[in-house]
């Protein structure tokens, strides 16, 4: 087997890429692990469209049969839902290598839409440090990939399942700036507000390449987060004593390691009803728009 053979760019952004046209990353952890069907496969659509009504280019990233492919066509998304492996970086070689489907987490995405040259990514939370980590270690591999490749990740910060306070500590301390679109604190997925400050705020979606742009220029590696809050809001309480439960029967279950996330995202869409799903979309969709249009004002 080839290295071309595991690595394949579709003809419309591989052509965008060279062209200098807007490109957005899209990551496929959310379809295969993160919403359940077919909201997953709709989901995926309104961010598609949701970037290219900006004037730019999806360019969604997952690994089908064994290949990585940047640029899954929508009549393919769904042959990704077929026993797929949830791949984050150490995952990949081995899905690769087995022939798997997978869907890509952030780490995963954000890494190999570098190497196909695609500067801006859209999420809807990234990973980060897990509640209980003292006594688990859990921390996203996220956050380390996110310390190496330099992206611009768009997203509504990372979900309060999580330790939001330590997310942000380890940020900092992997060099990693958090800006905020027309906020100045961090929001918390489903959570518009969670009262932690970012590094600073910009007001239009073209004022985060100058930052990029002095970053790249001395020879940082560190993506740059741009996070906006949520365009729905949801009972927050309600909520927070979602997680309390969700946590509580990820213990009772023994759930560790990556099982954790999906775990604890479909127990909360199981029992929350629709109004934090529509929230989760709503805010995926307008993460794809902002990341759009940041990635086409990159050649203006
Ligand atoms: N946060 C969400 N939805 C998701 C994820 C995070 O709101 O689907 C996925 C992303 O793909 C993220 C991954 O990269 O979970 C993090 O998993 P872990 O904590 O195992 O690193
Ligand atoms: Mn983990």
């Amino acid at each position: 087997m080839t290295t071309e053979a595991f690595f394949m760019m579709s003809e419309e952004v591989e052509q965008a890429v060279q062209e200098r046209k807007g490109v957005v990353a899209l990551e496929t952890a959310v379809l295969t692990h993160g919403l359940p069907f077919p909201d997953n496969l709709e989901t995926m659509a309104k961010m598609e469209r949701a970037v290219r009504r900006q004037g730019s280019v999806p360019a969604v990233v997952g690994l089908h049969q064994g290949q990585i492919i940047v640029g899954i066509e929508p009549n393919n998304w769904e042959a990704l839902l077929n026993n797929p492996e949830k791949c984050s970086l150490r995952d990949l070689g081995i899905a690769m290598a087995r022939g798997r489907n997978g869907g890509t987490t952030v780490a995963a995405t954000a890494y190999l839409a570098h190497r196909a040259g695609i500067r801006v990514f859209a999420t809807g939370g990234i990973g980060g440090v897990h509640r209980g980590w003292t006594e688990t270690l859990d921390v996203s591999a996220d956050l380390y990939a996110l310390a190496n490749v330099p992206m611009i990740v768009v997203s509504s910060g990372a979900k309060s399942i999580l330790d939001l306070p330590k997310t942000m500590e380890v940020l900092e301390s992997l060099g990693v700036p958090v800006v905020g679109y027309r906020t100045a604190v961090l929001p918390g997925f489903y959570v518009r507000e969670t009262g932690l400050s970012v590094s600073s705020s910009i007001t239009r979606p073209g004022d985060i390449i100058a930052i990029d742009c002095a970053m790249r220029s001395i020879g940082m590696r560190q993506a740059l987060l741009l996070v906006q809050p949520g365009p729905l809001s949801v009972d927050e309480e309600l909520v927070e004593a979602l997680i309390g439960e969700a946590l509580a029967a990820a213990r009772a279950q023994s759930i560790v390691g990556k099982q954790t996330t999906p775990f604890l995202l479909e127990f909360l869409n199981q029992h929350a009803g629709d109004s934090l799903k529509a929230a989760n979309i709503a805010l995926l969709e307008n993460n794809a728009s902002l990341a759009a249009q940041v990635a086409a004002a990159f050649h203006v």
